[in-house]
């Protein structure tokens, strides 16, 4: 008998089917992430800013594999462009893939020096993220951005280290366009 793989990714990134979990972050769930406060406590704090779903077959398991998607919401805080928290790996030398499937968005990435630098994502695009590198994806459209992402099952999350001074740049809509701005 052949059976089914049990999961699935639908044409939009969904997930679903056996091993698939899923979270979400509103904006109640991220404050001092967006630089205008003010505007921040104006919102809605049920907005969802974005969604991660998760295949784990492993669990943390040294050499395993995960697969995940996440889409980000459309949408500003003040000026600056809805996105995920973003973050270092536990272990610091863990690689991660992702590609977009769809929406436009950017690829934040910064080194422990701070130094950063910023892709642009597409259906399609491909980013290989190095050890080391810290990374967040931003959606600059107007439709969800949705990226896929694999990584080792051991990798963690370090979310402390940015907690204080975030990453050294910030994505924000400047005329209309979007702009990198400096947060040295
Ligand atoms: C995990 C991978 C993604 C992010 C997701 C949410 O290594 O990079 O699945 O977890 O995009 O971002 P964050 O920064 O809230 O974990
Ligand atoms: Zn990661």
């Amino acid at each position: 008998m052949i059976i089914s793989s049990g999961a699935f990714v639908s044409d939009n990134g969904r997930l679903r089917g056996e091993n698939v979990a899923g979270s979400v972050r509103r904006l109640k769930d991220l404050p001092g992430l967006f630089m205008d406060d003010t505007a921040y406590r104006s919102m809605d704090p049920e907005q969802i800013v974005y969604e991660v779903q998760l295949h784990n077959s492993c669990g943390s398991a040294e050499g395993g594999l995960l697969f995940g998607t996440s889409t980000v919401t459309p949408g500003k805080v003040g000026r600056e462009y809805f996105m995920t928290k973003g973050h270092f790996h536990e272990i610091r030398n863990r690689a991660e893939y992702y590609w977009g499937i769809s929406g436009k968005g950017v690829l934040v990435t910064m080194d422990e020096r701070r130094q950063a630098s910023t892709v642009r994502i597409e259906p399609g695009s491909l980013h290989y993220i190095p050890g080391h590198a810290a990374h967040r994806i931003v959606n600059i459209g107007d439709c969800p951005l949705v990226v896929g992402a694999c990584w080792l099952a051991d990798a963690g999350y370090d979310y402390d280290l940015l907690a204080k001074e975030g990453f050294s740049v910030r994505i924000v809509e400047e005329n209309g366009a979007p702009a990198i701005w400096s947060n040295k």
